[in-house]
């Protein structure tokens, strides 16, 4: 098997996601940072149906999405050690959950601000470890890649707040799961809804070993301030610094 190659952005969460995977099973892989707008042409080069990011490249094998990479690591690993296999039914509601809500409206509550009212503070993380053409292209096109990502998103203050009640709405949820004083998500070891969970929620946290830094805008940061005490976002600052020393 030749060194698979993960494209990702620097600042996504489910790049981040597909690499703590990646990471635990102990496959060797190359990364590769793309620029937002040349990734569509390059997921099209492959022949995939969408343009998101993350995607794995081994040999002639193309797995798009985090959740078919932890598939793919999971049948490729040569470590004895798996992720917990417990209770498999509860793990996979609880990892479409979180993909499909929690990941999504984080993404569209920061970016609301950031990408708005702030974009300064965005576009050195989206250029970080580019080169080259990639690069040029971002810093010329910037005001364009913006646009498409306002209108794709759908982002603006009114969003922000709607974003912002229905991540309450799952922090709540995670809450009341974590009420009992589980360790993790669900069976007695870390399992890919907690990784799934620590990575989408990893932005509102900030854990050191969190690779990419974000400035917050005035709005997130008031209100990391008012979530910081609850349960679950000690919780994943907890599976990041227990966990995530494996890279
Ligand atoms: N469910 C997908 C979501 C991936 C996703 O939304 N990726 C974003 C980056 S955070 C992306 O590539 N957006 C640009 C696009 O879709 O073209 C997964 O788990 O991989």
């Amino acid at each position: 098997m030749s060194t698979p190659r993960l494209s990702v952005f620097a600042i996504s969460h489910y790049c981040e996601k597909a690499r703590w995977a990646l990471d635990f099973y102990g496959i060797e892989f190359a990364v590769q940072y793309l620029a937002p707008g040349l990734h569509g042409r390059y997921a099209k080069r492959l022949g995939l149906p969408v343009s998101s990011l993350p995607i794995l490249e081994v040999d002639d094998e193309v797995i798009q999405g985090s959740s078919a990479i932890i598939d793919w690591a999971e049948k490729h690993t040569m470590r004895e050690v798996a992720l917990c296999r417990e209770q498999p039914a509860a793990v996979a509601a609880t990892e479409q959950r979180l993909d499909a809500i929690m990941g999504v409206q984080i993404r569209r509550y920061f970016y609301s601000e950031a990408l708005v009212s702030y974009p300064h503070t965005v576009r050195p993380i989206f250029m970080r470890d580019l080169t080259g053409v990639s690069r040029l292209f971002v810093l010329l096109a910037w005001p364009r890649i913006r646009g498409i990502m306002i209108n794709r998103m759908d982002l603006g203050p009114a969003q922000q707040k709607d974003a912002c009640t229905r991540i309450e709405a799952e922090l709540d949820w995670l809450d009341d799961l974590l009420a009992d004083g589980r360790t993790y998500l669900h069976g007695s070891a870390l399992s890919r809804a907690d990784i799934t969970a620590a990575s989408l929620i990893g932005p509102l946290v900030q854990p050191p070993d969190l690779d990419v830094a974000l400035q917050l805008p005035p709005q997130v940061s008031a209100d990391l301030v008012r979530w910081r005490e609850r349960p679950v976002l000690q919780w994943v600052e907890g599976i990041y610094r227990e966990h995530r020393d494996c890279r």
